[in-house]
């Protein structure tokens, strides 16, 4: 363990200084606010000391660097995070309290920085911890947003987006490099000419902006290794600041290249997988990988000079999904226009140096843009993807069976549009899916002609997740119960909270499990009763599905459970249940009609539920609203039931699964993506598992005969009753009622089979309540997640990514 302070007293004195420094003040004058910066500040100083070591290791040591590609990064608040990295959070805390201040106060000043949308994103962010954990020189390369996601407010039970202010308060783990800046070219047109009898090829006429990086430090638990994750914000190229217009009163056209410059760093596009097309988002993706490319080849430059041959051995570019496609044609690009190679040697080079990893097979998510768009806005990178193109056609041989088949579905440019998987997949050296099943699904339909052509590119990697992050940080009390068990040694293995087995047998310990999820709920309850209002019941279980709101995760069927057990309870009097509390929160996109629907739908069941004093001491409905990396580490540690119940074959992987079921929560859920790793591991006896099979919803959808009316005809006193309710007024009060929902369902045939799943979901659930009356064998259920649970770390993955796929 690198410490950064020998004890207390060096940490006050420097703390002091730095407070001094940064406010003018004394640390008695000084607010919490300036507090909370100056401590940020004082630990981001020491990270990028170490950083900096460890950049000079790496380079003494030829060490190959990863750099991670990834539009989004969502890496929550940093202070106590590091702090437990370094191995300093008692010390400081303790430290602060004899200063007569409170350490977690100071860390709920933190802005949580929301420069992502959901798994995507946290994943990314889950990486960065693990390859600084297992001392790899990996690095994050992104945007920066000036505003990240929106916030979610609720009103009349509607989801309200307001613009996220993030960084209007300072943000102060980031440092600007202005020095390091890149200029970056769209529009213009391609000039050929000859130079020493070889085509030369250039862009004139070009608009230019300019890519300033902010580094934010990233340190490794145990302290040795602190990485960087590199943002990119756009600002004018040149200060084209108008005076004479601006004195004649026009201010906004005197600024208007600003303006239009920022607009590329000024929004994430809300959208978790789907919908996409508008002309800034392309802006975004070339910027932050045009910028990307430049920054790392200048670092190799300076180690290596131009020895582009060996690039594949000293670096990785990782691309995570297709939005960092262009990290391939611009490889490209830079090495044929800029370094003279010939096409054949760079095409070399950038195919050992690239991988790619698919998260969704969606078809909506799979990412495509017109041609005419694309062209226009990046003239050279079009042409060179059109060559690749055209040399994969080349590569067929025209004589097989069904050649024109496989090049239909692998082509790049096919139908008026650029395919951006196909580009990543034709320009990396491995394709990877993000858990068992999912990567099974790609190579048998969604890119089974790659498959067919290359299988040895193809590989999975399961999803992981940080145990410091969502197990040390998010759960002080149960990280102390399994160290005081285990010791602290799964911080860095997490396969040793596989010695928690043998405790399964302890009675006393098994009681202490159920105490500490008590204490974390009854902190969740105080949190929900400050933001809501609501008032929710410890005692209760804690039955949760917190994710982005999308048809396929079926929030849905969640909530017609609730429905069913609602209607249940107040009309037959055998109706038996344990006091649950059905917790609810994600945000949906914004034009994402049938989600936000579906969210008021939940605040509005709530409304009805929790006022109804015929059922509201057994159930109550809880929508927890702005979920975001903080809130999430205060979920699931309370959580009892892990709602896992997208439709088969829908989810790619999931990681909330993970996270809740470190956290000692049991799943319920389908037989998709990592739930069926999590079954494998932790036994279906410990989990709810229901629903149809991948396998059997295929043959569904090949049998093509499927109809939500039969199901419903079938079943008028339960499934007849919920949707009827949809329509009838029953939840219609706070602020209308769901006829679209109720379309979705009958007249759109019920694309996700909610109605199918249905019954053995609530079932399962029913089983799994039931259970809950022994608590000694619910908790030791919940003991033996969190025991088998090790091999979802991140850690875990990111190994098998350096392993198989970096070699680094
Ligand atoms: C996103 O959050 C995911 C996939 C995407 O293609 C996009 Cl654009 C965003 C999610 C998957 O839905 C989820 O199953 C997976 O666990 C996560 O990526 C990380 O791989």
């Amino acid at each position: 363990m690198t410490t950064i302070f020998q004890d207390k007293e060096q940490f006050i004195d420097e703390y002091r200084l730095v407070v001094k420094a940064f406010t003018g003040k004394s640390f008695e004058e000084a607010g919490a606010t300036d507090r909370y910066q100056a401590l940020a500040r004082l630990i981001a100083g020491h990270a990028r000391d170490i950083a900096s070591e460890s950049f000079t290791e790496s380079s003494r040591k030829h060490k190959k660097r990863v750099y991670y590609f990834s539009i989004e990064f969502l890496i929550g608040r940093l202070l106590d995070n590091y702090l437990l990295n370094f191995g300093i959070r008692d010390l400081v805390a303790e430290a602060l309290a004899d200063m007569g201040a409170d350490l977690d106060e100071l860390c709920e000043l933190e802005p949580d920085p929301a420069l992502g949308n959901g798994g995507l994103g946290r994943l990314a962010a889950c990486f960065l911890d693990s390859m600084a954990h297992e001392g790899i020189a990996g690095y994050g390369n992104g945007m920066r947003y000036r505003y990240g996601l929106f916030k979610q407010e609720i009103v009349n039970g509607r989801q309200h987006e307001v613009a996220d202010e993030w960084l209007s308060g300072g943000y102060p783990w980031e440092v600007r490099r202005q020095d390091r800046a890149v200029r970056i070219g769209f529009g213009g047109h391609v000039v050929t000419r000859e130079k020493n009898g070889r085509q030369v090829y250039s862009v004139e006429g070009a608009s230019e902006v300019l890519a300033v990086p902010y580094d934010i430090p990233v340190v490794g638990f145990g302290g040795k290794t602190v990485n960087k994750l590199r943002v990119w914000s756009a600002e004018p190229a040149e200060e084209h600041f108008d005076l004479e217009t601006f004195n004649h009163g026009d201010y906004a056209r005197a600024d208007a290249d600003r303006a239009n410059a920022e607009a590329i760093s000024a929004i994430l596009y809300p959208n978790d997988q789907g919908e996409h097309g508008r002309l800034l988002r392309l802006k975004q993706e070339y910027l932050f990988v045009a910028a990307g490319i430049s920054s790392l080849l200048r670092t190799y430059r300076e180690e290596y000079g131009s020895d582009w041959a060996h690039l594949s051995d000293r670096v990785a570019i990782h691309t995570n999904d297709t939005h960092p496609a262009m990290c391939g044609p611009e490889l490209m690009r830079v090495l044929l226009d800029e370094e003279g190679l010939e096409w054949d040697e760079a095409w070399e080079i950038v195919t050992k140096t690239v991988s790619f990893t698919n998260h969704t097979i969606l078809p909506e998510a799979l990412e495509r843009w017109p041609i005419d768009t694309f062209s226009r806005l990046l003239p050279r990178i079009y042409q060179i993807i059109e060559e690749i193109n055209r040399r994969w056609a080349e590569s067929f041989d025209t004589a097989a069976e069904g050649w024109q088949e496989h090049f239909r579905n692998t082509a790049i440019l096919w139908d008026g549009e650029v395919r951006m998987a196909n580009l990543s997949v034709i320009c990396s050296h491995s394709i990877n899916g993000v858990a068992k099943l999912h990567t099974e699904i790609l190579e048998s339909t969604v890119l089974r002609d790659f498959y067919a052509l290359t299988p040895k590119k193809f590989n999975n990697k399961t999803n992981g997740i940080s145990p410091r992050r969502f197990l040390a940080e998010a759960n002080p009390g149960y990280a102390s119960l399994i160290s005081s068990a285990i010791g602290t040694g799964w911080l860095d293995d997490a396969s040793e909270l596989e010695r928690l087995l043998p405790f399964k047998q302890d009675a006393a310990f098994l009681e202490k499990v159920g105490a500490t999820k008590l204490e974390n709920k009854a902190r969740l309850a105080r949190y929900v009763k400050r933001e809501t209002g609501l008032v929710i019941d410890p005692a209760s279980i804690f039955d949760v599905q917190v994710k982005r709101f999308h048809a396929y995760k079926r929030q849905l069927l969640n909530v017609f459970k609730v429905i069913d057990l609602y209607q249940r309870l107040t009309t037959d009097p055998n109706t038996t249940i344990e006091p649950t509390t059905f917790i609810f929160s994600g945000k949906a996109a914004s034009s994402y009609t049938f989600a936000k629907e579906v969210i008021r739908l939940i605040n509005s069941v709530a409304d009805v539920v929790n006022k109804d004093p015929r059922v509201n001491e057994l159930i109550k409905v809880c929508f927890i609203p702005n979920f975001r990396v903080s809130n999430a580490q205060l979920i699931y540690p309370a959580a009892e039931i892990s709602e896992q119940i997208s439709t088969a074959g829908k989810e790619a992987s999931g990681t909330s699964n993970m996270k809740l079921m470190m956290n000692g929560a049991l799943t319920l859920g389908t037989l998709d993506g990592a739930n069926i790793e999590i079954v494998d591991l932790a036994g279906r006896e410990n989990e709810g598992i229901f629903g149809l099979t991948k396998p059997e919803v295929q043959e569904l959808k090949d049998k093509g005969n499927y109809l939500a009316w039969d199901l419903l005809n079938d079943d008028p006193e339960r499934l007849g009753r919920v949707v009827g309710s949809l329509t009838d007024g029953t939840f219609s009060k706070l602020s209308g009622g769901f006829e679209s929902i109720r379309n979705e369902v009958m007249i759109n045939n019920d694309p996700d089979l909610v109605l199918l799943d249905f019954h053995s979901y609530v079932d399962a659930f029913e089983k799994l309540n039931h259970d809950w009356a022994n608590r000694t064998l619910w908790n030791r259920r919940a003991l033996h997640n969190t025991a088998m649970s090790g091999w979802f770390s991140s850690d875990r993955t990111i190994r098998e990514y350096r392993d198989e796929i970096w070699g680094a």
